[in-house]
Protein backbone atom coordinates (compact mmCIF):
# COMPACT_ATOMS: atom_id res chain seq x y z
CA UNK A 1 0.00 0.00 0.00
CA UNK A 2 3.14 2.35 1.00
CA UNK A 3 4.45 2.22 -2.76
CA UNK A 4 1.36 4.05 -3.49
CA UNK A 5 1.91 7.86 -4.22
CA UNK A 6 -1.54 9.42 -3.06
CA UNK A 7 -2.82 12.65 -3.70
CA UNK A 8 -5.89 15.00 -2.69
CA UNK A 9 -7.23 18.52 -1.70
CA UNK A 10 -6.19 19.48 1.77
CA UNK A 11 -8.24 22.53 1.97
CA UNK A 12 -11.72 22.87 1.93
CA UNK A 13 -13.63 23.27 -1.75
CA UNK A 14 -15.35 26.41 -1.96
CA UNK A 15 -13.77 29.45 -3.27
CA UNK A 16 -10.53 30.77 -1.22
CA UNK A 17 -7.17 32.77 -1.86
CA UNK A 18 -5.27 29.40 -1.83
CA UNK A 19 -5.87 25.76 -2.14
CA UNK A 20 -3.49 23.34 -0.92
CA UNK A 21 -2.52 19.94 -2.96
CA UNK A 22 -0.91 17.73 -0.86
CA UNK A 23 1.29 14.11 -2.33
CA UNK A 24 3.10 11.95 -0.52
CA UNK A 25 4.41 8.34 -0.53
CA UNK A 26 7.65 7.27 -2.42
CA UNK A 27 7.21 8.47 -6.13
CA UNK A 28 5.93 12.27 -4.43
CA UNK A 29 9.16 13.94 -5.95
CA UNK A 30 9.26 11.96 -8.89
CA UNK A 31 5.38 12.96 -9.98
CA UNK A 32 6.09 15.95 -9.30
CA UNK A 33 8.77 16.87 -11.40
CA UNK A 34 6.40 15.08 -14.25
CA UNK A 35 3.81 18.27 -13.39
CA UNK A 36 6.02 20.96 -12.29
CA UNK A 37 8.65 23.19 -13.96
CA UNK A 38 11.29 24.10 -13.50
CA UNK A 39 11.39 20.70 -10.99
CA UNK A 40 12.24 19.89 -7.54
CA UNK A 41 15.56 18.85 -9.12
CA UNK A 42 17.11 15.62 -8.57
CA UNK A 43 17.87 16.13 -5.05
CA UNK A 44 15.50 18.40 -4.06
CA UNK A 45 16.59 20.17 -0.79
CA UNK A 46 13.48 19.17 1.80
CA UNK A 47 11.54 22.02 3.27
CA UNK A 48 12.31 24.72 0.62
CA UNK A 49 9.72 26.75 -1.31
CA UNK A 50 9.66 26.59 -5.24
CA UNK A 51 8.19 28.56 -7.56
CA UNK A 52 6.84 27.55 -10.72
CA UNK A 53 4.28 26.20 -13.00
CA UNK A 54 2.20 23.49 -12.76
CA UNK A 55 1.21 21.63 -16.25
CA UNK A 56 -0.78 18.63 -17.31
CA UNK A 57 2.40 15.81 -17.64
CA UNK A 58 3.83 15.29 -21.01
CA UNK A 59 2.93 18.86 -22.09
CA UNK A 60 5.00 20.25 -19.95
CA UNK A 61 8.64 20.32 -21.49
CA UNK A 62 7.53 19.91 -25.20
CA UNK A 63 4.46 22.50 -24.82
CA UNK A 64 4.65 24.31 -22.33
CA UNK A 65 3.34 27.62 -23.71
CA UNK A 66 0.09 25.68 -24.51
CA UNK A 67 -2.73 27.29 -22.93
CA UNK A 68 -4.41 24.12 -22.50
CA UNK A 69 -1.08 22.26 -21.02
CA UNK A 70 -0.83 25.27 -18.03
CA UNK A 71 -2.82 24.37 -14.95
CA UNK A 72 -1.48 27.50 -12.69
CA UNK A 73 1.28 28.91 -10.95
CA UNK A 74 2.39 27.47 -7.42
CA UNK A 75 4.76 26.86 -4.50
CA UNK A 76 5.83 23.57 -4.32
CA UNK A 77 7.20 22.54 -1.18
CA UNK A 78 9.18 19.16 -1.05
CA UNK A 79 8.95 17.57 2.72
CA UNK A 80 11.14 14.37 2.57
CA UNK A 81 10.97 11.36 4.66
CA UNK A 82 10.87 11.46 7.74
CA UNK A 83 10.43 14.85 8.70
CA UNK A 84 6.49 15.28 6.86
CA UNK A 85 3.20 14.78 8.50
CA UNK A 86 2.77 11.32 7.00
CA UNK A 87 7.34 10.76 7.74
CA UNK A 88 6.95 9.58 3.74
CA UNK A 89 8.42 12.15 0.96
CA UNK A 90 5.63 14.54 0.44
CA UNK A 91 5.14 17.73 -2.06
CA UNK A 92 2.50 20.21 -1.32
CA UNK A 93 1.58 22.62 -4.08
CA UNK A 94 -0.33 26.02 -2.64
CA UNK A 95 -1.93 26.80 -5.92
CA UNK A 96 -4.99 29.42 -6.59
CA UNK A 97 -8.23 28.56 -4.47
CA UNK A 98 -11.44 27.73 -5.83
CA UNK A 99 -13.33 24.78 -6.88
CA UNK A 100 -11.46 24.00 -10.70
CA UNK A 101 -8.07 24.82 -10.20
CA UNK A 102 -7.04 22.49 -7.34
CA UNK A 103 -9.15 19.96 -9.02
CA UNK A 104 -7.13 20.43 -12.15
CA UNK A 105 -3.82 20.02 -9.97
CA UNK A 106 -5.08 16.93 -8.42
CA UNK A 107 -5.89 15.47 -12.01
CA UNK A 108 -2.75 16.44 -13.36
CA UNK A 109 -0.86 14.20 -10.22
CA UNK A 110 -3.24 11.32 -11.03
CA UNK A 111 -2.13 11.39 -14.65
CA UNK A 112 1.68 11.68 -13.28
CA UNK A 113 1.29 8.44 -11.46
CA UNK A 114 -0.40 8.94 -8.03
CA UNK A 115 -3.84 7.11 -7.10
CA UNK A 116 -6.22 9.29 -4.96
CA UNK A 117 -6.09 8.89 -1.25
CA UNK A 118 -9.06 7.42 0.97
CA UNK A 119 -10.51 8.89 3.55
CA UNK A 120 -8.20 10.03 6.71
CA UNK A 121 -5.16 7.98 4.29
CA UNK A 122 -2.43 10.74 5.38
CA UNK A 123 -2.81 10.61 8.76
CA UNK A 124 -3.20 6.73 8.34
CA UNK A 125 0.09 6.47 6.79
CA UNK A 126 1.49 9.45 9.68
CA UNK A 127 0.59 6.81 12.02
CA UNK A 128 1.91 3.31 10.77
CA UNK A 129 4.87 5.73 9.73
CA UNK A 130 5.09 6.17 13.91
CA UNK A 131 4.50 9.65 13.59
CA UNK A 132 1.62 9.48 16.11
CA UNK A 133 -0.48 7.56 18.12
CA UNK A 134 -3.77 6.27 17.44
CA UNK A 135 -5.84 9.01 20.14
CA UNK A 136 -3.26 11.36 18.61
CA UNK A 137 -4.68 10.46 15.19
CA UNK A 138 -8.08 10.64 16.82
CA UNK A 139 -7.32 14.45 17.93
CA UNK A 140 -6.11 15.50 14.64
CA UNK A 141 -10.23 14.73 13.58
CA UNK A 142 -11.44 16.83 16.60
CA UNK A 143 -8.99 19.58 16.07
CA UNK A 144 -10.61 20.20 12.69
CA UNK A 145 -13.94 19.71 13.84
CA UNK A 146 -13.99 21.95 16.42
CA UNK A 147 -16.64 24.02 16.95
CA UNK A 148 -15.36 26.03 20.20
CA UNK A 149 -12.35 27.51 21.25
CA UNK A 150 -12.16 25.13 24.21
CA UNK A 151 -12.73 22.05 21.87
CA UNK A 152 -9.81 22.79 19.89
CA UNK A 153 -7.32 24.06 22.90
CA UNK A 154 -8.52 20.42 23.83
CA UNK A 155 -7.71 18.58 21.03
CA UNK A 156 -4.12 20.58 20.55
CA UNK A 157 -3.04 19.16 23.67
CA UNK A 158 -4.04 15.71 22.76
CA UNK A 159 -2.59 16.09 19.88
CA UNK A 160 0.82 16.95 21.04
CA UNK A 161 0.29 13.66 23.29
CA UNK A 162 -1.80 14.44 26.77
CA UNK A 163 -3.63 11.67 27.01
CA UNK A 164 -1.02 9.36 25.20
CA UNK A 165 1.36 10.11 28.32
CA UNK A 166 -0.96 9.00 30.80
CA UNK A 167 -1.60 5.98 28.97
CA UNK A 168 2.29 5.09 28.49
CA UNK A 169 2.21 6.00 32.58
CA UNK A 170 -0.92 3.49 33.08
CA UNK A 171 0.71 0.73 30.85
CA UNK A 172 4.60 0.73 32.41
CA UNK A 173 4.21 -1.05 35.40
CA UNK A 174 1.49 -3.71 34.00
CA UNK A 175 4.10 -4.19 31.22
CA UNK A 176 7.04 -4.85 33.26
CA UNK A 177 4.82 -7.14 35.40
CA UNK A 178 3.67 -8.82 32.40
CA UNK A 179 7.58 -9.23 31.48
CA UNK A 180 8.51 -10.36 34.58
CA UNK A 181 5.37 -13.19 34.49
CA UNK A 182 6.51 -14.26 31.46
CA UNK A 183 10.36 -14.24 32.72
CA UNK A 184 9.03 -16.64 35.66
CA UNK A 185 7.65 -18.80 33.47
CA UNK A 186 10.78 -19.43 31.10
CA UNK A 187 13.40 -19.61 33.57
CA UNK A 188 11.54 -22.22 36.34
CA UNK A 189 14.95 -22.65 38.10
CA UNK A 190 13.83 -19.81 40.39
CA UNK A 191 16.30 -17.68 38.75
CA UNK A 192 13.97 -14.44 38.52
CA UNK A 193 12.70 -14.06 41.86
CA UNK A 194 8.96 -13.90 42.71
CA UNK A 195 7.01 -11.24 43.12
CA UNK A 196 5.47 -10.35 46.18
CA UNK A 197 1.41 -10.60 46.15
CA UNK A 198 1.10 -7.28 48.45
CA UNK A 199 3.38 -5.66 45.02
CA UNK A 200 1.37 -6.96 42.54
CA UNK A 201 -1.88 -6.09 44.36
CA UNK A 202 -0.87 -2.11 44.37
CA UNK A 203 0.14 -2.08 40.89
CA UNK A 204 -3.30 -3.54 40.29
CA UNK A 205 -4.85 -1.26 42.50
CA UNK A 206 -3.09 2.01 41.44
CA UNK A 207 -3.45 1.21 37.51
CA UNK A 208 -7.47 0.96 38.22
CA UNK A 209 -7.78 4.32 40.29
CA UNK A 210 -6.00 6.56 36.92
CA UNK A 211 -7.97 4.84 34.82
CA UNK A 212 -10.94 5.28 36.86
CA UNK A 213 -9.19 9.46 36.94
CA UNK A 214 -9.48 9.05 33.18
CA UNK A 215 -13.00 7.68 33.28
CA UNK A 216 -14.01 10.54 35.14
CA UNK A 217 -13.22 13.30 31.93
CA UNK A 218 -14.90 11.37 29.39
CA UNK A 219 -18.08 13.32 30.31
CA UNK A 220 -16.10 16.45 29.68
CA UNK A 221 -14.60 14.57 26.22
CA UNK A 222 -18.03 14.48 25.21
CA UNK A 223 -19.13 17.93 25.57
CA UNK A 224 -16.05 19.11 23.71
CA UNK A 225 -17.26 17.25 21.10
CA UNK A 226 -20.10 17.35 20.55
CA UNK A 227 -21.69 20.57 22.84
CA UNK A 228 -23.84 20.33 25.91
CA UNK A 229 -26.68 18.84 25.02
CA UNK A 230 -29.46 20.87 27.22
CA UNK A 231 -33.21 19.71 26.69
CA UNK A 232 -36.28 22.50 27.54
CA UNK A 233 -39.02 20.41 28.98
CA UNK A 234 -42.34 20.86 30.45
CA UNK A 235 -46.47 21.25 30.22
CA UNK A 236 -47.89 22.16 26.61
CA UNK A 237 -48.08 26.08 26.40
CA UNK A 238 -46.02 26.89 29.07
CA UNK A 239 -43.78 28.66 26.98
CA UNK A 240 -40.83 26.28 25.99
CA UNK A 241 -40.56 27.27 22.02
CA UNK A 242 -40.37 31.19 23.46
CA UNK A 243 -38.20 30.43 25.59
CA UNK A 244 -35.68 27.99 23.05
CA UNK A 245 -36.04 31.35 20.64
CA UNK A 246 -35.02 33.67 23.30
CA UNK A 247 -31.78 31.73 23.84
CA UNK A 248 -30.79 31.10 20.28
CA UNK A 249 -31.54 34.37 19.14
CA UNK A 250 -33.82 33.34 16.20
CA UNK A 251 -37.51 32.22 15.60
CA UNK A 252 -36.68 28.79 15.38
CA UNK A 253 -39.43 27.27 16.68
CA UNK A 254 -43.28 27.82 16.33
CA UNK A 255 -45.18 29.25 18.76
CA UNK A 256 -48.43 29.43 19.47
CA UNK A 257 -51.24 29.30 22.00
CA UNK A 258 -52.73 26.19 20.86
CA UNK A 259 -51.71 23.46 22.94
CA UNK A 260 -49.29 20.43 20.75
CA UNK A 261 -47.84 22.85 18.48
CA UNK A 262 -44.32 21.52 18.85
CA UNK A 263 -44.36 17.62 18.04
CA UNK A 264 -40.74 17.09 16.71
CA UNK A 265 -37.14 17.95 18.46
CA UNK A 266 -36.05 20.93 17.14
CA UNK A 267 -32.65 21.28 17.66
CA UNK A 268 -29.90 24.77 17.13
CA UNK A 269 -26.56 24.90 18.49
CA UNK A 270 -25.25 28.03 20.17
CA UNK A 271 -21.37 29.12 20.41
CA UNK A 272 -20.68 31.28 23.41
CA UNK A 273 -17.56 32.21 25.75
CA UNK A 274 -16.04 29.76 23.23
CA UNK A 275 -18.52 26.92 24.17
CA UNK A 276 -20.84 24.91 22.16
CA UNK A 277 -24.52 25.04 23.71
CA UNK A 278 -27.18 22.73 21.74
CA UNK A 279 -30.58 23.82 22.72
CA UNK A 280 -33.41 21.06 22.06
CA UNK A 281 -37.38 22.36 22.50
CA UNK A 282 -39.19 19.40 22.64
CA UNK A 283 -43.37 18.70 22.23
CA UNK A 284 -45.37 18.91 25.68
CA UNK A 285 -45.72 16.04 27.97
CA UNK A 286 -49.16 15.32 28.21
CA UNK A 287 -51.88 12.45 27.98
CA UNK A 288 -52.99 12.97 24.12
CA UNK A 289 -54.76 10.39 22.40
CA UNK A 290 -53.01 12.57 19.28
CA UNK A 291 -50.79 9.50 17.11
CA UNK A 292 -48.38 12.09 15.93
CA UNK A 293 -47.75 14.06 19.19
CA UNK A 294 -47.32 10.84 21.15
CA UNK A 295 -44.58 10.23 18.63
CA UNK A 296 -43.20 13.56 19.49
CA UNK A 297 -43.56 13.32 23.31
CA UNK A 298 -41.55 10.01 22.84
CA UNK A 299 -38.84 11.97 21.31
CA UNK A 300 -39.03 14.78 24.08
CA UNK A 301 -38.58 11.63 26.76
CA UNK A 302 -35.75 10.59 24.72
CA UNK A 303 -34.08 13.95 24.28
CA UNK A 304 -34.58 14.12 28.15
CA UNK A 305 -32.80 10.85 28.83
CA UNK A 306 -29.69 12.04 26.96
CA UNK A 307 -29.77 15.57 28.22
CA UNK A 308 -26.66 16.91 29.96
CA UNK A 309 -28.64 19.88 31.38
CA UNK A 310 -33.06 20.18 31.70
CA UNK A 311 -34.47 22.89 31.68
CA UNK A 312 -37.59 22.33 33.42
CA UNK A 313 -40.27 24.97 32.61
CA UNK A 314 -43.43 25.66 35.02
CA UNK A 315 -45.88 28.42 34.84
CA UNK A 316 -45.72 31.46 36.75
CA UNK A 317 -48.25 31.15 39.52
CA UNK A 318 -47.96 27.25 39.51
CA UNK A 319 -47.06 26.09 42.81
CA UNK A 320 -45.86 22.48 40.90
CA UNK A 321 -42.02 23.13 41.35
CA UNK A 322 -40.51 20.07 42.25
CA UNK A 323 -43.05 17.54 40.75
CA UNK A 324 -41.93 17.18 37.56
CA UNK A 325 -42.86 14.70 35.17
CA UNK A 326 -40.77 12.52 32.55
CA UNK A 327 -37.84 13.59 34.70
CA UNK A 328 -37.91 9.92 35.99
CA UNK A 329 -35.15 8.76 33.69
CA UNK A 330 -32.73 11.47 32.86
CA UNK A 331 -29.39 11.14 33.18
CA UNK A 332 -29.17 14.70 32.62
CA UNK A 333 -26.43 15.92 35.48
CA UNK A 334 -28.37 19.17 36.18
CA UNK A 335 -32.07 20.46 36.27
CA UNK A 336 -32.54 23.93 36.02
CA UNK A 337 -36.13 24.99 37.49
CA UNK A 338 -37.61 27.93 35.38
CA UNK A 339 -41.02 29.86 35.72
CA UNK A 340 -41.95 31.15 32.05
CA UNK A 341 -44.34 34.12 31.65
CA UNK A 342 -43.46 36.03 34.49
CA UNK A 343 -45.13 39.17 32.90
CA UNK A 344 -48.17 37.92 34.11
CA UNK A 345 -47.47 37.87 38.07
CA UNK A 346 -47.46 40.83 40.20
CA UNK A 347 -44.54 41.62 41.96
CA UNK A 348 -45.51 40.30 45.24
CA UNK A 349 -46.32 36.97 43.48
CA UNK A 350 -42.31 36.88 42.18
CA UNK A 351 -41.58 36.78 45.13
CA UNK A 352 -43.11 33.86 46.27
CA UNK A 353 -41.21 32.13 42.85
CA UNK A 354 -39.50 29.34 45.02
CA UNK A 355 -35.63 30.24 45.49
CA UNK A 356 -33.02 28.97 43.00
CA UNK A 357 -35.70 29.27 39.90
CA UNK A 358 -35.19 31.27 37.47
CA UNK A 359 -38.17 33.85 36.61
CA UNK A 360 -37.90 34.23 32.84
CA UNK A 361 -40.36 36.35 30.34
CA UNK A 362 -40.50 36.06 26.60
CA UNK A 363 -42.34 38.91 26.31
CA UNK A 364 -40.55 41.50 28.06
CA UNK A 365 -37.18 39.25 27.93
CA UNK A 366 -36.53 39.43 31.17
CA UNK A 367 -34.52 36.41 32.74
CA UNK A 368 -32.29 35.21 30.36
CA UNK A 369 -29.26 36.71 31.22
CA UNK A 370 -29.71 35.17 34.46
CA UNK A 371 -30.47 31.65 33.07
CA UNK A 372 -27.01 31.80 30.71
CA UNK A 373 -25.19 33.24 33.91
CA UNK A 374 -27.18 29.87 35.37
CA UNK A 375 -25.95 27.81 32.21
CA UNK A 376 -22.48 29.25 32.45
CA UNK A 377 -21.91 28.10 36.58
CA UNK A 378 -23.47 24.84 35.24
CA UNK A 379 -21.00 24.35 32.56
CA UNK A 380 -17.96 24.85 35.20
CA UNK A 381 -18.67 21.74 37.18
CA UNK A 382 -18.62 19.88 33.73
CA UNK A 383 -14.97 20.41 34.42
CA UNK A 384 -14.15 20.93 30.90
CA UNK A 385 -11.39 22.97 31.51
CA UNK A 386 -9.51 19.97 33.65
CA UNK A 387 -9.60 17.94 30.21
CA UNK A 388 -8.49 20.82 28.16
CA UNK A 389 -5.45 21.41 31.00
CA UNK A 390 -4.63 17.94 30.96
CA UNK A 391 -4.89 18.12 27.09
CA UNK A 392 -6.93 14.17 27.52
CA UNK A 393 -10.34 14.41 25.50
CA UNK A 394 -11.87 10.77 26.21
CA UNK A 395 -13.92 9.41 23.08
CA UNK A 396 -16.21 5.99 23.32
CA UNK A 397 -13.87 4.27 21.62
CA UNK A 398 -11.33 5.13 24.86
CA UNK A 399 -14.02 4.80 27.46
CA UNK A 400 -15.13 1.47 25.88
CA UNK A 401 -11.37 0.15 26.05
CA UNK A 402 -10.87 1.91 29.53
CA UNK A 403 -13.80 0.05 31.06
CA UNK A 404 -13.21 -3.21 29.80
CA UNK A 405 -9.15 -2.69 31.01
CA UNK A 406 -10.78 -1.62 34.29
CA UNK A 407 -13.26 -4.76 34.80
CA UNK A 408 -10.81 -7.24 33.69
CA UNK A 409 -7.77 -5.26 36.29
CA UNK A 410 -10.27 -5.46 39.12
CA UNK A 411 -10.62 -9.51 38.46
CA UNK A 412 -7.51 -10.35 38.76
CA UNK A 413 -7.72 -7.95 41.88
CA UNK A 414 -9.75 -10.10 43.13
CA UNK A 415 -7.98 -13.24 42.95
CA UNK A 416 -5.32 -11.53 45.23
CA UNK A 417 -7.59 -11.26 48.08
CA UNK A 418 -7.55 -14.71 49.21
CA UNK A 419 -3.89 -15.50 50.16
CA UNK A 420 -4.84 -19.48 50.43
CA UNK A 421 -4.84 -19.58 46.32
CA UNK A 422 -3.16 -17.00 45.03
CA UNK A 423 -3.50 -17.53 41.03
CA UNK A 424 -0.28 -18.88 38.92
CA UNK A 425 2.49 -16.72 37.11
CA UNK A 426 0.81 -18.09 34.15
CA UNK A 427 -3.09 -16.93 34.63
CA UNK A 428 -1.99 -13.40 36.08
CA UNK A 429 0.31 -13.09 32.74
CA UNK A 430 -2.86 -13.87 30.06
CA UNK A 431 -5.26 -11.79 32.54
CA UNK A 432 -2.35 -9.02 31.91
CA UNK A 433 -1.88 -9.60 27.94
CA UNK A 434 -5.27 -9.05 27.99
CA UNK A 435 -5.59 -6.06 29.70
CA UNK A 436 -2.58 -4.62 28.19
CA UNK A 437 -3.99 -5.76 24.58
CA UNK A 438 -7.15 -3.42 25.47
CA UNK A 439 -5.08 -0.01 26.78
CA UNK A 440 -2.57 -0.72 23.81
CA UNK A 441 -6.30 -0.48 21.08
CA UNK A 442 -6.48 3.17 22.85
CA UNK A 443 -2.66 4.61 21.46
CA UNK A 444 -2.84 1.84 18.84
CA UNK A 445 0.29 0.34 20.20
CA UNK A 446 -1.71 -3.15 19.15
CA UNK A 447 -4.08 -2.45 16.12
CA UNK A 448 -6.07 -4.41 13.86
CA UNK A 449 -6.39 -3.43 10.06
CA UNK A 450 -10.33 -3.55 11.51
CA UNK A 451 -9.82 -0.74 14.35
CA UNK A 452 -7.84 1.44 11.65
CA UNK A 453 -10.35 1.08 9.41
CA UNK A 454 -12.73 1.83 12.24
CA UNK A 455 -10.95 5.25 12.92
CA UNK A 456 -10.19 6.56 9.76
CA UNK A 457 -13.14 6.42 7.92
CA UNK A 458 -14.73 8.80 9.59
CA UNK A 459 -11.91 10.79 8.44
CA UNK A 460 -12.64 13.45 5.45
CA UNK A 461 -10.63 12.86 2.41
CA UNK A 462 -7.42 15.45 2.33
CA UNK A 463 -6.70 14.61 5.93
N1 LIG B 1 -47.50 36.48 28.50
C1 LIG B 1 -46.63 35.61 28.03
N2 LIG B 1 -46.99 34.72 27.09
C2 LIG B 1 -46.09 33.85 26.63
C3 LIG B 1 -44.75 33.86 27.10
N3 LIG B 1 -44.07 32.86 26.48
C4 LIG B 1 -44.94 32.27 25.65
N4 LIG B 1 -46.18 32.86 25.72
C5 LIG B 1 -47.37 32.48 24.97
O1 LIG B 1 -47.77 31.18 25.40
C6 LIG B 1 -48.25 30.42 24.27
C7 LIG B 1 -47.47 29.14 24.19
O2 LIG B 1 -46.11 29.43 23.95
P1 LIG B 1 -45.10 28.35 23.35
O3 LIG B 1 -43.76 28.97 23.41
O4 LIG B 1 -45.59 27.87 22.03
O5 LIG B 1 -45.24 27.23 24.44
P2 LIG B 1 -44.82 25.66 24.34
O6 LIG B 1 -46.02 24.91 23.98
O7 LIG B 1 -44.36 25.32 25.72
O8 LIG B 1 -43.74 25.56 23.34
C8 LIG B 1 -48.09 31.32 23.05
O9 LIG B 1 -49.33 31.91 22.76
C9 LIG B 1 -47.06 32.35 23.49
O10 LIG B 1 -47.25 33.57 22.83
C10 LIG B 1 -44.38 34.82 28.10
O11 LIG B 1 -43.25 34.89 28.58
N5 LIG B 1 -45.36 35.67 28.53
MG1 LIG C 1 -43.56 24.40 21.66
Amino acid sequence: MFDETIVAIATPEGSGGLAVVRLSGADAVAIANRVFSPGLGRDSASHRAVYGILSTPGCKKNNSSSHEAVVDQVIALPMLAPNSFTGEDTVEFYCHGGTVVSRLVVAACRSAGARPATAGEFTRRAFLHGKMSLDQAEAVADLIHAESEIAARAAIRQLLGGLNRQLVEIEKPLLKLLSHMEGGLEFLDDEVPEVDPGEVAGILKKSIEEITNLLALAPAGRLLRDGIQVVLQGAPNVGKSSLFNELVGTDRAIVDDEAGTTRDVVSSRVVRQGRVFVFHDTAGLRLTSGRVENKGIERTRDAVRRADIVLSLHLAGDTGLGSETGLEDSSAMMVLPIVTKCDLLSRSQISLVEKGAVCTSSVDHSGVEELWAKLDQAVEKFELNKAVSLGVVINERHRFKLESSRAELRLLLEEYKDPECMPGDEVVGTLLASILAQLGEISGRVFSEQLLESVFSRFCIGK
